[in-house]
């Protein structure tokens, strides 16, 4: 049997070394965990937790112990027992109150991905370190105009971010539309992907792995794998998605259904925009209506090539990649059967975040993602740099004048893709390798092509403090491809 390392030990905690015993429920463990997962089994929808009078108080605790993966139990971390953590639903101008108890054997923090919140204080404040044992009381005030749409929350510690969301620290939380959209039924479908070690542990990630970003060997959805669905026809269902996977792209298909996206990340369209196919790099989410059609669809993630490594030919990704078959990985089985429903009122207009592409610019800047070879992090290993520095807390690498409108060019000088993630203040795409938009796209993580360029712009309003920008491979971010910004 393998034993397990030092560095998963520090991960998972004693539970890790109880899990690989002979004998006892140790063995029963190792058992159970050699099969293969549990598919079919219906949707399980995370706890929710839901804001009254303009607030929401909740205690997330982050502990190792035995969670369902998969349809089985496997040493794991999760918020409050679970992977997802609960589902916290707020609206513009609540205060959400989280207190984060610390019960990891490592140091953690927690970031509110995407919300436009003070990343101060006990604000969105990645800079927060919460040692094992102790417990941090987080305090966010969303804004009365706060965009609606799907957030999530996960650790944001740097070193340690790719590991602990690898292991099953991540959430959503959704902020509610001013003004109701009509649906049948509301979904919340959390993506992740990880690997399991046959012992019923995640594994240890090796070096090459992480310089390429890691892809798990398992794509989950709410922590299930190939579930199931029903509905029936006429039905307007509303998905909320979130790619939660450290470095996977999701390219994701339901072919045979009517889609329709109302928005991504913070960005909401006027109108539901008509789509057959849907890419989400880590982080993003997508705001989803599904309109049923009579028959059987299977959401599908298809292999998404984003590059490979310097001095490396073809992907970094062979035939262990679940996606990488023609017909992808196949995450959800939709069965619609039965009468058809009564047709839904209009989803009303939505007025967007004003469009920076008039704005009066202030600066501009370039911000260069670089990745190669360098000294200094021990033979073999790569370098991953923000204009040419890799993160160094103490120092502030970019400072901007409260209330002014940037444009940055995002220039990647590497054969991979890197989805690019700006804490706080969201970004319109303004250009992507020289091709202008046709309408106003705001996403929080945008990504950069290979050997390519993006241009966006972003308000710097509402909020001064420091906060961070990286590449949400959440590998590269670890190893350093992230800057400090300070709004001032
Ligand atoms: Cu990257």
């Amino acid at each position: 049997m393998k034993p397990i390392s030092r560095r998963q030990a520090l991960l998972l905690g004693g539970l890790g070394i109880a899990g690989t015993a002979v004998g006892g429920a140790g063995l029963i463990w190792t058992l159970a965990s050699r099969e293969a997962p549990v598919t079919g089994s219906e949707l399980i929808q995370p706890p929710e937790e839901r804001s009254t009078n303009g607030q929401l108080q909740v205690r997330l605790e982050a502990a190792p112990g035995r969670m369902q993966l998969a349809g089985q139990p496997h040493l794991s971390l999760g918020y409050n027992g679970g992977i997802p953590g609960p589902t916290l639903r707020v609206r513009a101008g609540d205060v959400l109150n989280v207190r984060l108890v610390n019960k990891l054997t490592q140091t953690t923090n927690l970031h509110v991905h995407g919300l436009h919140v003070s990343p101060e204080g006990n604000g969105d404040n990645v800079f927060v370190s919460i040692d094992p044992g102790s417990t941090f009381d987080y305090e966010y005030k969303l804004p009365r105009d706060h965009p609606p749409g799907v957030y999530w929350y996960h650790p944001h510690h740097h070193g340690m971010v790719a590991d602990q969301i690898f292991a099953g620290l991540f959430g959503t939380i959704i902020v509610e539309d001013p003004e109701p959209i009509e649906t049948s039924v509301e979904r919340v479908l959390v993506i992740s992907d990880t690997t399991l070690d046959g012992l019923g542990n995640i594994p240890e990630v090796p070096a090459m792995e992480r310089m390429m970003g890691r892809e798990g060997e398992l794509i989950l959805v709410n922590g299930q794998s190939n579930l199931q669905l029903s509905a029936r026809p006429g039905e307007r269902e509303r998905w909320r998605i979130i790619n939660t996977c450290v470095a996977r792209y999701l390219r994701l298909r339901l072919d045979g259904q009517q889609l329709q996206l109302l928005g991504m990340d913070s960005g909401r369209f006027p109108t539901p925009e008509t789509l057959d196919e849907l890419l989400l790099t880590p982080g993003n989410r997508a705001d989803l209506l599904v309109t049923t059609t009579a028959g059987d669809s299977v959401l599908r993630a298809l292999y998404q090539n984003r590059g490979s490594m310097p001095g490396m030919m073809g992907p970094g990704f062979g035939a262990r990649n679940p996606a990488d078959q023609p017909d992808g990985a196949a995450l959800a089985t939709l069965r619609v059967s039965g009468e058809p429903a009564a047709p839904l009122m209009p989803v009303p207009v939505y007025q967007g975040l004003a469009d920076l592409r008039s704005s009066a610019v202030a600066a501009r800047r370039q911000v260069v993602l670089a990745a190669g070879m360098g000294m200094g992090m021990g033979a073999g290993m790569m370098r991953f740099t923000i204009n040419g520095r890799e993160f160094n807390q103490a120092r502030t690498d970019t400072t901007v004048a409260d209330g002014n409108v940037e444009e940055w060019t995002l220039i990647n000088t590497s054969p991979m893709d890197h989805p690019f993630h700006l804490h706080v203040w969201p970004m319109q795409i303004i250009e992507v390798n020289g091709q202008g938009m046709d309408n106003a796209v705001w996403q929080d993580v945008v990504n950069v092509p290979a050997h390519g360029r993006v241009k966006v712009r972003m308000a710097f309003k509402d909020f001064r403090g420091r906060s961070v920008y990286h590449c949400h491979i959440l590998d590269h971010e670890d190893l350093g491809m992230m800057g400090v910004i300070e709004v001032q």
